[in-house]
C-alpha cells in the first residue's frame, strides 16, 4: 500500500512511528514542511524535516521531541562568548553537524530534496522523506508589539516569544512562487491513501498546502484523504496551534479544523473520544468522522490511531 503523509515536526513524526508499526510493509512517502526553516550562523536549519528524520531514525531527544538525544551545547556557548547570537535558538553540537552538511551540499548546488535524501542515507527513517519544495519558503507571523504590527520569523514568534503576543496573520513567504519538490506530485498521484497526521493545521499542513499544485493534486487524487485532529478538548495537545488558528480566523476545536480543511480536501476525520460530540457536525460538513483515542502517549496507542485512520480510509473509499 502506498501512503502519502503531509507532516510537520513532532505531531507528524510521532504519528509516523505508529503508522510504520501499523503497516510495516507500506510504502510511505512523507511530504515535509519547510516553512519553519531558518538560516542561522550561515547555516540552513530545517526543524520539521530533522524532527521526522531523527524521530524515525532513532536520533531524537524523546522528552523534548526535537533536537538530538545526548546533546551538548559547547559550540553555542563559544559563539555566545563572541557575542554571536541568537541565543534564544537552541542548536546543539550534534545537531550542528546536520546543518553544516546540509548547507555545504546546498552550496555545492544540490537541491534540498537531494540533500534530505543524503541525510536520510545515514538515518534510515524507513520512509521516503521529501521536502514540500526545493524553493525557499519561510513562515512569517504578523504580531502586534506595543501597538505596532510587524512581521517576524515563525521561529522568533514561537521559540523567542513563546507565542505570547497576539498573531494577526501567518504568511508562508515565498510559497506562491515555490514549486513542489521532485517526487511530491508523483507520490500524491500514485498514492492509495493520503493522511494528515495531527500536525499543526496552519504552520505545518497549511504551509505544505500553500505550495501551488499540492492542494489541487490531493483534491484530484481520487483516493481517501483522512486526517487526525491535533486539537483535543478544544485545545492543542502541545504547541501554539490555537494562536495561529486564531490568526486565520479558525476556532481551536476539532470541528473547526475539519471545516477549515473542508470536504473538498478531506474525506475522513478522526477526533479524540473526548470530542465525540463533534462527530455529527463534522459529518454535516460532508466529512466522515469517528471519535477514537487520539493521544500519542505510547507506541501502542499511536499504532491504534494509525490503524483507525486507515480503517476510516477504507470506509470512505
Ligand atoms: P511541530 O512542527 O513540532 O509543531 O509538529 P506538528 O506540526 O507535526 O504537530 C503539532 C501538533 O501536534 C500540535 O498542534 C499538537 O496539538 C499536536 N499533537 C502533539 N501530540 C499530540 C497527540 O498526542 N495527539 C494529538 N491528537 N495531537 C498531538
Ligand atoms: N524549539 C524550541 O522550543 N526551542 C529551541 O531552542 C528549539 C531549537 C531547535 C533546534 C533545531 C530544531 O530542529 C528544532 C528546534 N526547535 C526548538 C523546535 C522548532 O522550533 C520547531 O519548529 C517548533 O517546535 C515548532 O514546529
Ligand atoms: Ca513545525
Amino acid at each position: 500500500m502506498r501512503i502519502v503523509v503531509l507532516a510537520g515536526g513532532i505531531g507528524g513524526a510521532r504519528f509516523l512511528r505508529g503508522l510504520k508499526r501499523a503497516v510495516p510493509d507500506a510504502d510511505i512517502t512523507v511530504i515535509g514542511n519547510t516553512g519553519d526553516d531558518i538560516h542561522l550562523f550561515g547555516l540552513k536549519v530545517c526543524p520539521d524535516l530533522d524532527t521526522v528524520m531523527y524521530t524515525l531514525g532513532g536520533g531524537i531527544n524523546e522528552e523534548q521531541g526535537w533536537g538530538r538525544a545526548d546533546e551538548t551545547f559547547h559550540l553555542k556557548e563559544e559563539l555566545a562568548a563572541y557575542g554571536v547570537g541568537p541565543e534564544w535558538f537552541g542548536l546543539g553540537d550534534r545537531d550542528f553537524a546536520t546543518h553544516i552538511v546540509r548547507t555545504q551540499m546546498i552550496g555545492a548546488g544540490y537541491p534540498l530534496s537531494a540533500v534530505t535524501q543524503a541525510l536520510c542515507d545515514r538515518w534510515k527513517p524507513g520512509v521516503r522523506l521529501i521536502p514540500m519544495s526545493d524553493d525557499r519558503v519561510e513562515t512569517h507571523v504578523a504580531v502586534e508589539i506595543d501597538g505596532e504590527t510587524k512581521a517576524i520569523h515563525f521561529q522568533e514568534y514561537w521559540v523567542r516569544l513563546r507565542a505570547s503576543v497576539p498573531a494577526r496573520a501567518v504568511v508562508p513567504v515565498g510559497a506562491d512562487q515555490a514549486k513542489p519538490a521532485p517526487g511530491v506530485l508523483e507520490a500524491i498521484a500514485e498514492a492509495d491513501v493520503i493522511l494528515f497526521p495531527p500536525s499543526n493545521p496552519v504552520v505545518s499542513i497549511g504551509t505544505i498546502l500553500a505550495v501551488p499544485g499540492i492542494r489541487e493534486a490531493i483534491a484530484d487524487a481520487g483516493v481517501p484523504v483522512v486526517g487526525l485532529s491535533p486539537i483535543v478538548g478544544d485545545a492543542p495537545v502541545r504547541g501554539m496551534a490555537d494562536k495561529v488558528l486564531a490568526a486565520v480566523g479558525v476556532e481551536s476545536t476539532a470541528t473547526a479544523v475539519a471545516e477549515h480543511y473542508g470536504s473538498g480536501l478531506l474525506d475522513g476525520w478522526l477526533v479524540d473520544s473526548v470530542d465525540a460530540a463533534a462527530v455529527e457536525r463534522v459529518e454535516a460538513a460532508g466529512i466522515r468522522c469517528r471519535a477514537v483515542p487520539l493521544m500519542m502517549s505510547d507506541a501502542d496507542a499511536t499504532t491504534r490511531m494509525a490503524q483507525e485512520a486507515l480503517a476510516l480510509a477504507e470506509e470512505v473509499r
